[in-house]
């Protein structure tokens, strides 16, 4: 399996985040992806670099206003004589007037973002768009017939939808990835999101679509970031009822039950009968997660990576959340090394 990577990722640094009432540097930091590619090379997976994906392709996914503003969104920020991270102070909620964007640029990150957890600074889009290439190129090399792709996508994406962004993510990588699989042979397509959170982003982009299912095992938004999605009542509407998944578990969550989550995941995945497999990979379930409370061990990523082989699908890894840095490489190799033992194709 090959995996596709950027150090164009790194232009994204610097960054802090309101955590607990306090701002602290941003949990989703460089090292992350220092600490995969490391395990990655040491354990023989070889890395090439993501094509040159036109900027238009991001269309296909999100609204062109929203493109645009997170590509001159810094560069409006300095215009005003600041520097550092842009955070949003204030959000249309319930009551407020969600039918028109403020000129100004406070008010339309508040209107673009949904968090305080998710900062501009100067490289953000060019590593987000670098990202988002990565992931589209990993769609390409099995649309050209590879068994399976990685991306290492940072910043990562499945919290990021149609036109907006959140949760560390700016550009849906996961959700351009699936549509490059459609618009390149793949007639049904299903998104397996693993992340400890849940993928509201992705949700949203395909929430009325019959051509991509969207499944996803994520801690209960009752107590768990981000809060307003996420439970299983929500289906899909329209020509997508039936296409969205939800599957969400108590904090405390350790590896039986969720291996007998992961089996509904992949049973409703069977009866959809994709013809590819996009996996949203988050690390973030593992025991020693920082902002997280699942309790999956080092060795429960094999048996993960084994679980997903199951299918027998062609399919892209698509880098997303995992903050417990120095143990991130292991986890991840654990899931692609032991999918790739298994994989049949
Ligand atoms: C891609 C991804 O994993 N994004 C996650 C974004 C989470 N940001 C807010 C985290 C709030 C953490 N709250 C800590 C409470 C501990 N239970
Ligand atoms: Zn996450």
């Amino acid at each position: 399996m090959q995996v596709v990577h950027s150090p164009q990722h790194a232009l994204h640094d610097g960054g802090v985040e309101l955590h607990r009432g306090e701002m602290v540097p941003s949990f989703e930091s460089p090292e992350r992806v220092h600490f995969i590619l490391a395990e990655l090379e040491r354990t023989g997976f070889a890395v090439v670099p993501p094509r040159d994906v036109p900027q238009d392709r991001l269309m296909r996914v999100h609204e062109p206003a929203f493109v645009e503003f997170l590509q001159g969104a810094y560069a409006r920020w300095t215009a005003q004589g600041r520097d550092g991270s842009m955070l949003p102070s204030g959000f249309p909620a319930r009551g407020l007037r969600r039918d028109r964007r403020p000129s100004g640029i406070h008010g339309a990150m508040g209107w673009y973002s949904f968090d305080a957890s998710t900062p501009i600074v100067a490289g953000t889009w060019d590593a987000a768009f670098a990202a988002a290439r990565c992931a589209m190129t990993a769609a390409a090399l099995v649309s050209e017939g590879a068994a399976a792709a990685y991306a290492l996508c940072r910043p990562p994406g499945h919290h990021a939808g149609t036109s907006f962004y959140g949760g560390y993510c700016y550009l849906n990588n996961a959700a351009l990835a699936a549509q490059y699989l459609r618009d390149h042979g793949s007639k049904r397509v299903a998104v397996l999101d693993v992340d400890y959170h849940h993928g509201n982003g992705t949700q949203e982009i395909f929430w009325e679509r019959d051509d991509v299912l969207f499944v996803s095992l994520h801690a209960t938004p009752e107590s768990e970031y981000p809060y307003f999605l996420g439970y299983a009542d929500e289906r899909g509407a329209g020509r997508g009822e039936g296409c969205t998944l939800n599957l969400p578990l108590p904090l405390g969550t350790a590896w039986p039950e969720y291996r007998a989550a992961l089996d509904v995941a992949l049973e409703a995945i069977g009866r959809f009968a994709p013809d590819a497999l996009i996996v949203s990979l988050g690390v973030d379930t593992f025991e020693a997660d920082p902002i997280s409370a699942f309790r999956l061990q080092r060795a429960d990523y094999a048996r993960m990576g084994a679980c997903l082989a199951v299918p027998g699908l062609p399919t892209v890894f698509v880098q997303e959340g995992g903050y417990a840095v120095a143990e991130i490489g292991a986890n991840v190799a654990g899931v692609l090394g032991e999918f790739s033992a298994c994989n049949t194709l």
